[in-house]
Protein backbone atom coordinates (compact mmCIF):
# COMPACT_ATOMS: atom_id res chain seq x y z
CA UNK A 1 0.00 0.00 0.00
CA UNK A 2 1.42 3.28 -1.14
CA UNK A 3 2.05 5.95 1.69
CA UNK A 4 -1.07 8.08 -0.46
CA UNK A 5 -3.49 5.28 -0.17
CA UNK A 6 -2.92 4.85 3.35
CA UNK A 7 -3.76 8.24 3.76
CA UNK A 8 -7.29 8.46 1.41
CA UNK A 9 -8.31 5.11 3.24
CA UNK A 10 -11.32 5.49 5.81
CA UNK A 11 -10.20 4.13 9.68
CA UNK A 12 -11.32 0.51 9.82
CA UNK A 13 -14.58 0.45 11.95
CA UNK A 14 -14.61 0.65 15.67
CA UNK A 15 -18.25 0.19 16.53
CA UNK A 16 -20.27 0.76 19.78
CA UNK A 17 -23.60 -1.21 20.18
CA UNK A 18 -25.94 0.18 23.06
CA UNK A 19 -28.10 -2.13 24.19
CA UNK A 20 -26.08 -4.90 23.74
CA UNK A 21 -27.63 -7.62 25.87
CA UNK A 22 -31.14 -6.77 24.20
CA UNK A 23 -32.71 -9.44 22.34
CA UNK A 24 -31.25 -8.15 18.79
CA UNK A 25 -28.03 -6.89 20.32
CA UNK A 26 -27.04 -9.68 21.39
CA UNK A 27 -27.40 -11.13 17.74
CA UNK A 28 -26.18 -8.02 16.23
CA UNK A 29 -22.92 -7.54 18.28
CA UNK A 30 -21.67 -11.38 17.56
CA UNK A 31 -22.89 -10.90 13.78
CA UNK A 32 -20.59 -7.38 13.79
CA UNK A 33 -17.69 -9.34 15.28
CA UNK A 34 -17.64 -12.13 13.29
CA UNK A 35 -17.43 -9.29 10.21
CA UNK A 36 -15.05 -6.67 11.62
CA UNK A 37 -13.45 -9.03 14.54
CA UNK A 38 -14.07 -9.16 18.12
CA UNK A 39 -11.64 -6.08 19.12
CA UNK A 40 -13.79 -4.39 16.70
CA UNK A 41 -17.29 -4.75 18.35
CA UNK A 42 -17.20 -2.84 21.59
CA UNK A 43 -20.85 -3.77 23.79
CA UNK A 44 -22.43 -1.91 26.17
CA UNK A 45 -25.59 -2.23 28.02
CA UNK A 46 -26.75 -1.55 31.80
CA UNK A 47 -26.32 -5.08 32.68
CA UNK A 48 -23.69 -7.83 31.90
CA UNK A 49 -24.73 -11.68 31.43
CA UNK A 50 -23.23 -14.95 31.80
CA UNK A 51 -23.02 -15.10 28.38
CA UNK A 52 -22.23 -11.75 28.07
CA UNK A 53 -18.44 -12.03 25.56
CA UNK A 54 -15.60 -9.32 26.03
CA UNK A 55 -15.12 -6.33 24.96
CA UNK A 56 -18.01 -5.23 27.12
CA UNK A 57 -18.26 -1.75 28.99
CA UNK A 58 -21.29 -0.46 31.72
CA UNK A 59 -23.36 2.11 30.29
CA UNK A 60 -26.54 3.62 31.64
CA UNK A 61 -27.51 5.35 28.26
CA UNK A 62 -28.15 8.64 30.16
CA UNK A 63 -25.03 9.06 31.55
CA UNK A 64 -23.65 11.36 28.83
CA UNK A 65 -20.31 11.90 30.60
CA UNK A 66 -19.74 8.01 30.89
CA UNK A 67 -20.60 7.55 26.81
CA UNK A 68 -17.97 9.88 25.93
CA UNK A 69 -15.66 8.51 28.14
CA UNK A 70 -16.25 5.44 25.93
CA UNK A 71 -15.96 7.46 22.85
CA UNK A 72 -12.73 8.59 23.21
CA UNK A 73 -11.12 5.27 25.19
CA UNK A 74 -12.15 3.07 22.37
CA UNK A 75 -11.95 5.49 19.48
CA UNK A 76 -15.73 4.59 18.16
CA UNK A 77 -16.05 5.72 14.86
CA UNK A 78 -19.48 4.16 14.69
CA UNK A 79 -22.34 3.28 16.68
CA UNK A 80 -25.32 0.86 16.43
CA UNK A 81 -27.95 2.80 19.42
CA UNK A 82 -30.47 0.09 20.22
CA UNK A 83 -30.55 0.89 23.93
CA UNK A 84 -34.34 1.44 24.26
CA UNK A 85 -37.54 0.21 26.35
CA UNK A 86 -39.79 -1.58 24.68
CA UNK A 87 -43.56 -0.96 23.89
CA UNK A 88 -45.80 -2.86 26.76
CA UNK A 89 -42.71 -2.42 29.84
CA UNK A 90 -42.97 1.29 28.41
CA UNK A 91 -46.72 2.13 29.39
CA UNK A 92 -45.37 1.20 33.20
CA UNK A 93 -43.61 4.54 33.05
CA UNK A 94 -44.09 6.47 30.47
CA UNK A 95 -41.92 9.82 31.38
CA UNK A 96 -39.01 7.15 32.25
CA UNK A 97 -39.13 5.24 28.52
CA UNK A 98 -39.45 8.87 27.25
CA UNK A 99 -36.27 9.96 28.32
CA UNK A 100 -34.34 7.02 28.02
CA UNK A 101 -35.75 6.11 24.72
CA UNK A 102 -35.51 10.06 22.97
CA UNK A 103 -32.57 11.75 25.36
CA UNK A 104 -30.41 8.25 24.67
CA UNK A 105 -30.64 8.62 21.05
CA UNK A 106 -30.27 12.58 21.03
CA UNK A 107 -26.96 12.09 23.43
CA UNK A 108 -25.67 9.56 20.95
CA UNK A 109 -26.56 11.87 17.41
CA UNK A 110 -24.96 14.56 19.38
CA UNK A 111 -21.61 12.91 20.30
CA UNK A 112 -21.76 11.26 16.95
CA UNK A 113 -21.81 14.79 15.24
CA UNK A 114 -19.19 15.71 17.85
CA UNK A 115 -17.00 12.84 17.40
CA UNK A 116 -17.39 13.00 13.52
CA UNK A 117 -18.54 9.78 13.38
CA UNK A 118 -18.87 7.37 10.10
CA UNK A 119 -22.18 6.02 10.82
CA UNK A 120 -24.93 5.93 13.18
CA UNK A 121 -27.71 2.89 13.35
CA UNK A 122 -30.96 3.69 14.57
CA UNK A 123 -33.75 1.10 15.56
CA UNK A 124 -37.03 2.08 14.83
CA UNK A 125 -39.97 0.19 14.37
CA UNK A 126 -43.73 -0.31 13.51
CA UNK A 127 -45.03 1.16 16.03
CA UNK A 128 -44.36 4.72 15.46
CA UNK A 129 -47.89 3.80 13.38
CA UNK A 130 -50.89 4.28 14.80
CA UNK A 131 -54.94 4.43 14.47
CA UNK A 132 -54.55 7.20 11.98
CA UNK A 133 -52.08 5.09 9.90
CA UNK A 134 -53.55 2.71 7.10
CA UNK A 135 -53.36 -0.87 8.22
CA UNK A 136 -52.91 -2.90 5.12
CA UNK A 137 -49.83 -2.57 3.42
CA UNK A 138 -48.79 0.07 4.91
CA UNK A 139 -46.49 2.58 2.71
CA UNK A 140 -43.29 4.37 3.66
CA UNK A 141 -45.12 8.12 4.76
CA UNK A 142 -48.56 7.56 6.22
CA UNK A 143 -49.88 9.61 8.84
CA UNK A 144 -48.32 8.48 12.47
CA UNK A 145 -50.22 8.57 15.38
CA UNK A 146 -48.74 6.21 17.84
CA UNK A 147 -50.30 4.89 20.74
CA UNK A 148 -47.48 3.89 23.20
CA UNK A 149 -45.02 6.07 24.36
CA UNK A 150 -42.30 3.67 22.77
CA UNK A 151 -43.80 4.71 19.54
CA UNK A 152 -44.05 8.66 20.37
CA UNK A 153 -40.06 7.92 21.57
CA UNK A 154 -39.29 6.22 17.96
CA UNK A 155 -40.90 8.63 15.83
CA UNK A 156 -39.75 11.64 16.84
CA UNK A 157 -36.19 9.47 16.73
CA UNK A 158 -36.66 9.03 13.47
CA UNK A 159 -37.32 12.96 12.82
CA UNK A 160 -34.17 13.60 14.99
CA UNK A 161 -32.45 11.60 12.71
CA UNK A 162 -33.02 13.14 9.58
CA UNK A 163 -32.71 16.64 11.30
CA UNK A 164 -29.06 15.26 11.85
CA UNK A 165 -28.34 13.82 8.74
CA UNK A 166 -29.75 17.32 6.66
CA UNK A 167 -28.15 19.96 9.47
CA UNK A 168 -25.02 18.62 9.85
CA UNK A 169 -24.08 15.46 7.34
CA UNK A 170 -23.99 12.52 9.74
CA UNK A 171 -24.65 9.63 8.46
CA UNK A 172 -27.37 8.00 10.42
CA UNK A 173 -29.24 5.00 8.75
CA UNK A 174 -32.66 3.83 10.63
CA UNK A 175 -35.23 0.65 9.72
CA UNK A 176 -38.52 0.42 11.40
CA UNK A 177 -38.50 -3.59 12.75
CA UNK A 178 -41.37 -5.48 12.62
CA UNK A 179 -41.95 -8.02 15.88
CA UNK A 180 -38.36 -9.73 15.71
CA UNK A 181 -38.31 -13.86 15.64
CA UNK A 182 -35.39 -15.46 17.09
CA UNK A 183 -33.92 -18.43 18.79
CA UNK A 184 -31.05 -17.23 20.66
CA UNK A 185 -32.41 -14.76 22.72
CA UNK A 186 -35.93 -13.36 24.32
CA UNK A 187 -37.42 -10.31 24.02
CA UNK A 188 -38.08 -8.13 26.90
CA UNK A 189 -41.35 -6.01 27.20
CA UNK A 190 -42.44 -6.39 23.78
CA UNK A 191 -46.22 -6.69 22.33
CA UNK A 192 -44.66 -8.98 19.35
CA UNK A 193 -42.92 -11.12 22.48
CA UNK A 194 -46.03 -13.46 21.85
CA UNK A 195 -44.56 -14.70 18.65
CA UNK A 196 -41.13 -16.39 20.32
CA UNK A 197 -42.72 -17.20 23.83
CA UNK A 198 -44.94 -19.32 21.97
CA UNK A 199 -41.77 -21.57 20.39
CA UNK A 200 -40.72 -22.14 23.70
CA UNK A 201 -43.55 -22.72 25.59
CA UNK A 202 -44.53 -25.18 22.65
CA UNK A 203 -41.43 -27.37 22.93
CA UNK A 204 -41.70 -27.58 26.73
CA UNK A 205 -45.17 -27.47 27.86
CA UNK A 206 -46.90 -28.51 24.47
CA UNK A 207 -49.15 -25.05 25.73
CA UNK A 208 -49.75 -21.65 25.40
CA UNK A 209 -51.99 -19.00 26.43
CA UNK A 210 -51.36 -15.69 24.61
CA UNK A 211 -51.88 -12.69 25.48
CA UNK A 212 -53.76 -11.46 22.22
CA UNK A 213 -56.48 -12.25 20.19
CA UNK A 214 -56.10 -15.13 17.93
CA UNK A 215 -57.17 -13.10 14.72
CA UNK A 216 -54.45 -10.01 15.47
CA UNK A 217 -51.93 -9.64 12.28
CA UNK A 218 -49.04 -8.05 13.10
CA UNK A 219 -46.04 -7.68 10.75
CA UNK A 220 -42.93 -10.09 11.98
CA UNK A 221 -39.40 -11.25 10.82
CA UNK A 222 -36.83 -13.93 11.69
CA UNK A 223 -33.71 -12.63 13.02
CA UNK A 224 -31.12 -13.69 10.50
CA UNK A 225 -33.76 -11.60 8.32
CA UNK A 226 -33.48 -8.68 10.73
CA UNK A 227 -29.61 -8.60 10.76
CA UNK A 228 -28.97 -9.12 7.34
CA UNK A 229 -30.80 -6.10 6.70
CA UNK A 230 -29.35 -4.00 9.68
CA UNK A 231 -25.86 -4.98 8.39
CA UNK A 232 -27.21 -4.47 4.45
CA UNK A 233 -28.11 -1.20 5.47
CA UNK A 234 -25.33 0.01 6.98
CA UNK A 235 -23.04 -1.76 4.17
CA UNK A 236 -24.62 0.19 1.30
CA UNK A 237 -23.09 3.17 -0.11
CA UNK A 238 -24.28 6.63 1.46
CA UNK A 239 -25.90 7.94 -2.02
CA UNK A 240 -28.39 4.57 -2.25
CA UNK A 241 -30.34 5.95 0.83
CA UNK A 242 -33.00 8.06 0.09
CA UNK A 243 -34.57 7.66 3.66
CA UNK A 244 -33.13 9.17 6.68
CA UNK A 245 -35.71 8.90 9.04
CA UNK A 246 -36.46 5.19 9.14
CA UNK A 247 -37.38 2.84 6.42
CA UNK A 248 -40.14 0.33 6.11
CA UNK A 249 -38.92 -3.31 6.51
CA UNK A 250 -41.01 -6.54 5.72
CA UNK A 251 -41.07 -9.91 5.30
CA UNK A 252 -44.37 -11.79 6.77
CA UNK A 253 -47.09 -11.29 8.80
CA UNK A 254 -49.44 -13.48 10.38
CA UNK A 255 -52.45 -14.25 13.34
CA UNK A 256 -51.32 -15.84 16.54
CA UNK A 257 -53.88 -18.43 15.52
CA UNK A 258 -51.57 -18.56 12.01
CA UNK A 259 -48.36 -19.44 14.06
CA UNK A 260 -49.95 -21.93 16.35
CA UNK A 261 -51.36 -23.80 13.00
CA UNK A 262 -47.76 -24.08 11.59
CA UNK A 263 -46.32 -25.26 15.24
CA UNK A 264 -49.15 -28.18 15.42
CA UNK A 265 -47.41 -29.13 11.69
CA UNK A 266 -44.29 -29.87 13.95
CA UNK A 267 -45.76 -30.51 17.04
CA UNK A 268 -49.21 -32.06 16.53
CA UNK A 269 -50.23 -32.07 20.24
CA UNK A 270 -49.57 -28.49 20.75
CA UNK A 271 -52.58 -26.28 21.79
CA UNK A 272 -53.05 -22.94 22.04
CA UNK A 273 -56.04 -20.27 24.01
CA UNK A 274 -56.49 -16.80 24.50
CA UNK A 275 -56.50 -14.47 27.62
CA UNK A 276 -55.48 -10.74 26.04
CA UNK A 277 -54.34 -8.34 28.02
CA UNK A 278 -53.39 -4.28 27.66
CA UNK A 279 -51.20 -5.12 24.67
CA UNK A 280 -53.70 -6.39 22.53
CA UNK A 281 -55.29 -2.70 22.20
CA UNK A 282 -51.18 -1.43 21.12
CA UNK A 283 -51.30 -4.36 18.63
CA UNK A 284 -54.87 -3.40 17.16
CA UNK A 285 -52.81 0.32 16.74
CA UNK A 286 -49.97 -0.91 14.71
CA UNK A 287 -50.36 -1.85 10.82
CA UNK A 288 -50.63 -5.51 9.59
CA UNK A 289 -49.00 -5.58 6.43
CA UNK A 290 -45.95 -3.21 6.03
CA UNK A 291 -44.93 -2.05 2.47
CA UNK A 292 -41.34 -1.93 1.90
CA UNK A 293 -40.83 -1.32 -1.50
CA UNK A 294 -38.37 1.74 -0.87
CA UNK A 295 -36.20 -0.08 1.06
CA UNK A 296 -36.33 -3.02 -1.91
CA UNK A 297 -35.58 -0.63 -4.46
CA UNK A 298 -32.66 1.45 -2.24
CA UNK A 299 -30.53 -1.40 -1.68
CA UNK A 300 -31.94 -4.45 -2.85
CA UNK A 301 -33.40 -5.78 0.51
CA UNK A 302 -35.75 -8.94 0.48
CA UNK A 303 -36.05 -11.34 3.28
CA UNK A 304 -35.48 -15.07 3.12
CA UNK A 305 -37.37 -16.43 5.90
CA UNK A 306 -41.46 -17.22 5.74
CA UNK A 307 -43.70 -18.30 8.77
CA UNK A 308 -42.99 -22.20 7.55
CA UNK A 309 -38.90 -21.88 7.21
CA UNK A 310 -38.98 -19.82 10.25
CA UNK A 311 -40.72 -22.03 12.29
CA UNK A 312 -39.03 -25.11 11.31
CA UNK A 313 -35.93 -23.05 12.38
CA UNK A 314 -36.72 -21.96 15.11
CA UNK A 315 -38.41 -25.31 16.52
CA UNK A 316 -34.30 -27.45 15.09
CA UNK A 317 -32.23 -24.65 17.19
CA UNK A 318 -34.66 -24.91 19.89
CA UNK A 319 -34.99 -28.38 20.33
C1 LIG B 1 -42.46 -4.39 20.53
O1 LIG B 1 -43.34 -5.26 20.46
O2 LIG B 1 -42.51 -3.43 21.30
C2 LIG B 1 -41.29 -4.47 19.57
C3 LIG B 1 -41.52 -3.69 18.34
C4 LIG B 1 -42.51 -4.14 17.34
O3 LIG B 1 -40.91 -2.67 18.16
N1 LIG B 1 -41.01 -5.83 19.26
Amino acid sequence: MTNQSKHIMKPEPKILVTGANGQIGRVLTEELRIKYGTNAVLATDITKLSVTVEPFEFLDILNVQRLREIIIDHGINQIYHLAAILSANGEWNPLKTWNINLNGLLSVLDLAREFNMQKVFFPSTIAVFGTTTPRINTAQDVPLLPSTVYGISKATGELWCNYYFKRYGLDVRSLRYPGIIGWQSLPAGGTTDYAVEIFHAALKDKQYTCFLKEDTRLPMMYMDDAIKATIDLMEVPSEHISIRYSYNLAAMSFTPAEIAAEIQNHIPEFSISYDPDFRQDIAASWSETIDDSVARKDWNWAPNYDLASMTKDMLDHLK
